[in-house]
């Protein structure tokens, strides 16, 4: 069987988008719409474990009875405010790919792979960090982009993955997944994924168990990444498509 399609992540994946972009579009939203706190550094890595921005704010909400409530509908618009400030942060070119991302993209593209993207985040934030980083017509060069509320269950759950193997038409046993967390990673496991993980500053030290890597990033050439986790753990690597072949191998024979 063939290796067919890499399915990445986008929010910690693609491009370090949490502390600087969405943490910061929250709180600019939370003060335009008069709510007395904002989310420090901390705060928002805590939160983290909560996907969805929506579903985030309910639960910092739920957790902190004594701020003024919001209702559904105002966390809706909230959302809509926070999704507005995100996106012109980003065409503003505020924050880059990670390292290595647009090399790999570039690499499986030319050995006939297929991409996709399975995110929580909102589909219009994924148009924007994609057009700013890698042109407009960067969205086209992924078959599937499955995003936000397209499914009702937002990671861990494996529905996103599931919902981008069939609108692939590709069982899980020919994709790779590209994460960066332990909810990603649950719910790509729970979609049956092979999933090698970038870990980022909020999502080192959570629990990566049943990776077939975990990495500090992709690398580069002039700047190798380093496996964490993993078979092969303290070497320096450059992600490119043979190597994630020999580690996708290892598990065709398990
Ligand atoms: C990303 C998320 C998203 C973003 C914010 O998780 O959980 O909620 O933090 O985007 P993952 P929205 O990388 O695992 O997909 O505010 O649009 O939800
Ligand atoms: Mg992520």
């Amino acid at each position: 069987m063939p290796l067919r399609a890499l399915i990445f992540d986008v929010d910690g994946t693609l491009a370090d988008t949490e502390r600087d972009a969405h943490r910061v579009a929250f709180n600019r939203a939370f003060a335009a719409a008069g709510l007395p706190f904002s989310w420090d550094v901390p705060t928002y890595g805590h939160y983290l474990k909560v996907t969805g921005g929506k579903e985030r704010l309910r639960a910092y909400l739920n957790a902190h009875p004594h701020l003024p409530q919001s209702s559904d509908a105002d966390i809706v618009a909230i959302h809509r405010q926070k999704t507005d400030h995100y996106v012109e942060m980003i065409n503003a070119g505020l924050l880059p790919l990670r390292p290595g991302v647009a090399r790999l993209l570039d690499a499986a593209q030319a050995h006939g792979l297929l991409l996709a993207i399975a995110t929580t985040t909102t589909p219009a934030n994924v148009e924007a960090l994609l057009r700013s980083t890698l042109g407009v017509e960067a969205a086209q060069r992924f078959h599937t982009i499955g995003a936000g509320d397209i499914v009702p269950r937002k990671k861990p759950a494996p529905d996103i993955y599931a919902y981008v193997l069939r609108e692939m038409g590709l069982p899980a046993t020919e994709c790779l997944a590209i994460e960066d967390s332990a909810n990603g990673l649950r719910s790509a496991q729970g979609a049956g994924l092979a999933t090698i993980v970038t870990q980022t500053e909020y999502t080192a030290g959570q629990d990566f168990s049943g990776a077939l890597r975990v990495l500090d990033h992709l690398g580069e050439v002039a700047a190798p990444a380093h496996v964490l986790q993993g078979n092969g753990s303290g070497e320096e690597v450059v992600v490119d498509i043979p190597g994630l072949h020999r580690w996708w191998e290892e598990t065709q024979h398990t």
